[in-house]
């Protein structure tokens, strides 16, 4: 039997992944992963690797008889068997890490608190319309090494703070850090300490772009190329005279657009500044940008009932991103928030909601923790669950308001995942309206 010296350590998406690339490249592994029935085990199985599968607790000193440890992006490389391993010499990489070692197409690197998916699916969109080839995927579902599978000419890598943290190689063509805005702080500790793991795509990168209506951001990269809601000159991106524009080449009248929110007006600009940074023109990019209706569950038109319009932006899993889609709303908003807060300081809900909203029904574990930062400014409603959400919001809403479920949390307390969240709203809502007619 082959001498074993990798470890894959969590299955799902990623391990599995992994597990099909050593495989393919007759590299002997084995797999550990500290729940029973974690997803990807049978097609594990199947795979037969030389080292085993284990199921059980982390054990460090096992663990330190591996040369390598390729950790799942939903394991933090701080917990105490890990840093034990890697005390002991054991070299701990992402899946990541190991496509930045092989891949031999220039990599569009995408990260930030927000936004991420919206620019990934973008800008392979317009690549695509541009007669290229994008590999897309990364945090946005498909694991990057997948991609190694198909005939790509360029990659387009949605990059996670999970992800960056287990990566030293990624030598991106071009890279961008969209926003920083509080998340993952129950991982990662402090802002400082994410926003550090998300600067670190920027490290040997060619192109790096910047937000530079963000202060965090632009500090991280002073001097790259900028992308801003204000006027600007070339070769930064910005809007000029009401249209995006890069300089005072204005090209697209954000008016036309089929996505809403000047948060969209920023994630386009970001897009155009990719995309044409490998090779795509401004002009072959913009039939994608006027046919993008946006990603299911963000800021997503459910239904219009009664005069009143309910929006599914599920995928809003932390501050920032509820306090872009309530800002970012023309009409009173009846918000629905609330889930597994992670470790996140809601108080700058307070603002957003006492200037736009009517009122705030809440749910899930942390819902107490925002009713506590939010307090008295719009009247609040705490339910047990989406159908009870649903009614109260009905009971509430008048006429002209949008009803919008933007959690500002994570799902895990209450659902699987955000897109079974955002389904049992909007099953509730069809539901309701069903009953009503
Ligand atoms: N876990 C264990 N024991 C293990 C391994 C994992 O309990 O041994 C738990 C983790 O604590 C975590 C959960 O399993 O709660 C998730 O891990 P997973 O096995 O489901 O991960 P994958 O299926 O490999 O999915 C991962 C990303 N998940 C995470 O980073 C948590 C997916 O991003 C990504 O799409 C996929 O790889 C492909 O790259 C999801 C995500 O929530 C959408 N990402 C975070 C976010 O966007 O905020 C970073
Ligand atoms: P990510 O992949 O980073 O989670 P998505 O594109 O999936 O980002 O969008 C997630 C949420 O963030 C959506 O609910 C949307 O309302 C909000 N959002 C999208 N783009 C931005 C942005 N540029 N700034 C702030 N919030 C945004």
């Amino acid at each position: 039997m082959a001498q074993v010296d990798t470890v894959i350590v969590g299955l799902g998406k990623t391990g599995l992944s992994c597990a099909r690339y050593l495989k393919k490249n007759n590299i002997a592994y084995a797999i550990w992963d500290t729940r029973d029935m974690p997803a990807g085990l049978e097609e594990a199985k199947a795979l037969n690797c030389d080292g085993g599968i284990i199921l059980s607790a982390l054990n460090g000193a096992e663990l330190a008889g591996y040369k390598t440890i390729i950790l799942s992006p939903g394991l933090s490389p701080d917990l105490d068997e890990l840093v034990f391993a890697r005390a002991q010499g054991c070299e701990i990489v992402g899946d990541i890490e190991l496509f930045a070692r092989v891949a031999d197409k220039p990599i569009i690197g995408i990260t930030g608190s927000n936004g991420k998916s919206t620019v990934t699916t973008l800008v392979g969109n317009m690549l695509q319309a541009a007669g290229m080839k994008p590999g897309v995927g990364g945090n946005i579902g498909l694991p990057a090494l997948e991609l190694l599978n198909e005939a790509a000419d360029v990659y387009v890598l949605e990059l996670s703070s999970f992800q960056l943290e287990t990566t030293t190689r990624l030598k991106c063509h071009s890279a961008v850090v969209l926003n920083v805005s509080e998340d993952h702080i129950d991982r990662h500790g402090s802002v400082a300490h994410y926003a550090a793991i998300k600067s670190s795509i920027y490290h040997q990168c060619q192109h790096a772009f910047v937000n530079r209506d963000d202060a965090v951001v632009l500090a991280m990269q002073p001097n790259a190329t900028s992308f801003g809601l204000g006027a600007t000159e070339k070769p930064h991106w910005g809007v000029s005279e009401g249209w995006l524009a890069q300089g005072d080449y204005e090209f697209l009248d954000p008016d036309m657009l089929k996505v809403k929110g000047q948060h969209n007006w920023s994630n386009m600009l970001i897009s155009f500044a990719l995309a044409t940074s490998v090779g795509a023109t401004v002009p072959q990019c913009l039939s994608a940008a006027y046919a993008f209706t946006g990603l299911s569950h963000r800021t997503e038109w459910v239904s219009d009932y009664n005069h009143v319009t309910w929006v599914n932006d599920s995928k809003a899993t932390n501050v920032g991103a509820t306090v872009a889609a309530v800002d970012g709303m023309q009409e009173p908003v009846v918000l629905i928030a609330g889930g597994e807060g992670k470790g996140a300081d809601f108080s700058p809900l307070k603002s957003a909601v006492s200037t736009s909203a009517r009122a705030l029904i809440l749910l899930g574990r942390d819902a107490p923790l925002i009713q506590s930062a939010v307090g008295e400014s719009v009247p609040t409603y705490l339910v047990d669950d989406m159908p009870s959400a649903v009614s109260k919001a009905f009971e509430v809403a008048k006429s002209g308001d949008v009803v919008m479920l933007s959690p500002a949390c994570a799902s895990f307390d209450m659902y699987k995942n955000y897109e079974h969240r955002g389904q049992v709203f909007v099953d509730a809502v069809l539901q309701l309206q069903r009953e009503q007619s």
